[in-house]
């Protein structure tokens, strides 16, 4: 690795009286920290480029008598490590929340010594998807057209109730049994990439599960943040930025608990940073990860993410990450992206961010009537702010999510305005995010909780009165997204926007060779565009292609586009 250090920490009854002894050629032990919990002792090694791979033997010996020794394995970095490339704008993510996709190995649903055993009719109980269940699947999904896929967190969650989702992690070394083991998920990853599919994996650095073995036999007292009661956080990520804050209330969103379940790590503690630090790079190289989304990004303390961000960027300097950076402006989701114009002396080292002003607006932009500033208009100011952000077409753009209400539900599951709200994600600026279930309009309202919009994935029982338009929306997505696969100017290419106007809202990507013109009409009745203004770009052509109809069009024949459809035109 590019950085020589590494940090062990070992736990075991008074282990801090032991005297650690380490022989190994190219290794040395540095440092031995002994802190306020004796049952703890932490090694500071140093790896020399010389060490060679093999089992290093951590002795711990007292008043000259060994007790036990430990073989800790150093591996040789596989080639090319460092030069991996991470997802990128050429990429489409699929989302998925591993416990409701596939259930692949029903003998894994209910593990002994795991808390929560299987209820596959509550909707908060785990219902037994697993790894086995998306490997299946790899080709379901690659045929989809998508690029890459993100699953909610497989550590284990080791918790009494509601652990499906992930998030309360109990061992961050440790795949949850009831979805798989560490060697099967490394083995999805092997198999994603056999397939073209890149693997963006879910980490959590601002809370673990209240049932994690270091509550038990708390490191450090200042290991977690602890108040004299339960306290929430307030959940207002914008105090992070906000020069009117007060040390309350941002002192409140920084450290509260997430959840009672959830308590919250303390980043500013160095050994914890580096254990979250390296923990995140061990995963990477040990699965071979393309990315990493790092859940409730500005709940963690900044500067700590930074210095996360900057380490793993020394080992993979291509790499990506995504930080679920959940803001309801622009401007303060632009705060957190790498190079940010508006984030004064912080400096995120950060490439992507979560783009939910995008997302109120893809919701609003068709379920409102047209208006100076509603409807078309809200992608419009979206995307005009765009000079805020250091890089906008690397933010992730996404309809929903397993946080929001599902997209068919909050557009009334109307399909001309879900197609029209796919064709814009697909072919605007940014790295869309298709979370599961999506292409066969899977619907769910979060108002009834969380489980309605996580439900099963059962593309085999699909409703037979809605049977055809499920079909014709993963038609639909199918054509679109293994277009843009191959599409580089989508990738690459330039953006430019018209002002919507009488119901259509037109735009160009662009670059020296190719041209795509995407014309929405949001008309309930279909309608000719005036090509006139668009005569900037048109005049190097001679008419295109639709790619969904596959369509010709002549210019200056009369382009008339259907009602609420959109048109994605490659230019001739
Ligand atoms: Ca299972
Ligand atoms: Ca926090």
């Amino acid at each position: 690795m590019e950085d020589s250090s590494l940090q062990l920490m070992f736990h075991g009854t008074k282990i801090a009286q032991a005297n650690v002894i380490v022989n190994y050629p190219g290794v040395v032990l540095k440092t031995t920290t002994r802190i306020e919990n004796p049952n703890f002792i932490i090694l500071d090694l140093e790896i020399s480029k010389d060490a060679r791979p093999g089992n290093i033997p951590i002795v711990f010996e007292y008043q000259r008598e060994i007790l036990f020794s430990v073989d800790y394995q150093l591996k040789a970095r596989a080639d090319g490590s460092k030069d991996r490339m991470g997802f990128g704008k050429e990429d489409v993510i699929y989302l998925i929340m591993p416990d409701r996709f596939s259930n692949g190995d029903p003998g894994n649903d209910s593990v002994p010594g795991m808390l929560e055993a299987a209820h596959p009719s509550n909707p908060n109980g785990r219902h037994g998807g697993d790894i086995r269940g998306i490997r299946d699947k790899l080709d379901y999904i690659a045929n989809l057209g998508v690029t890459a896929i993100w699953l909610n967190p497989v550590l284990e969650n080791n918790m009494p109730v509601y652990s499906y989702h992930g998030y309360a992690v109990t061992d961050f070394y440790r795949v949850d049994p009831r979805f798989g083991d560490n060697e099967s998920y490394k083995s999805l990853v092997d198999e994603c990439h056999g397939k073209g599919l890149k693997v963006i994996m879910d980490m959590v650095f601002n809370h673990c599960g209240s049932n994690h073995w270091w509550l038990k036999d708390m490191p450090m007292e200042s290991w977690i943040h602890r108040f004299p009661e339960f306290t929430r956080s307030n959940y207002r990520s914008e105090t992070a930025m906000d020069p009117y804050a007060s040390d309350f209330d941002r002192q409140k969103m920084l450290t509260g608990w997430f959840d009672r379940t959830m308590p919250d790590l303390n980043q500013h503690n160095e050994i914890l940073a580096s254990y979250l630090i390296q923990n995140s790079i061990w995963w990477v190289e040990f699965a071979g990860l393309d990315g990493i989304r790092m859940d409730t990004y500005p709940y963690s303390y900044k500067d700590f993410m930074a210095e996360w961000m900057q380490r793993v960027l020394k080992e993979y300097p291509n790499f990506r990450i995504v930080g679920e950076t959940w803001q309801q402006k622009e401007t303060h989701t632009a705060y957190w992206q790498a190079g940010s114009p508006v984030s004064g002396s912080y400096h995120s080292y950060l490439p992507s961010v979560t783009d939910f002003p995008m997302q109120y607006a893809l919701k609003d932009a068709f379920n409102e009537q047209e208006g100076w500033t509603t409807g078309l208009a809200r992608l419009y100011y979206v995307l005009a702010q765009d000079f805020i952000y250091p890089d906008p077409f690397s933010n992730v753009i996404f309809t929903d999510n397993h946080d929001l209400t599902r997209f068919y539900s909050a557009i009334g599951e109307d399909l001309n305005k879900f197609k029209m709200a796919m064709a814009f994600m697909l072919t605007a600026r940014g790295i869309p995010v298709i979370y599961y279930g999506t292409e066969i309009l899977m619907t769910g309202d979060k108002s009834n909780g969380d489980g309605f919009i996580r439900q099963d994935f059962s593309p085999g029982e699909w409703q037979s009165s809605v049977v055809s338009q499920q079909e014709e929306a993963l038609e639909y997505l199918k054509t679109l997204l293994n277009w843009r696969k191959d599409s580089e100017v989508i990738h690459h290419g330039k953006l430019k926007q018209f002002i919507p106007q009488d119901g259509f809202y037109i735009y160009f990507r662009y670059d020296d060779e190719d041209a795509v013109m995407v014309i929405i009409n949001k008309n309930k009745e279909s309608k000719i565009p005036d090509l006139k203004r668009y005569q900037e770009v048109l005049k190097d052509y001679r008419g295109g292609k639709d790619i969904i109809t596959g369509k010709v069009f002549i210019l200056g024949e009369g382009l008339e586009v259907p009602a609420e459809t959109a048109v994605v035109m490659e230019l001739e």
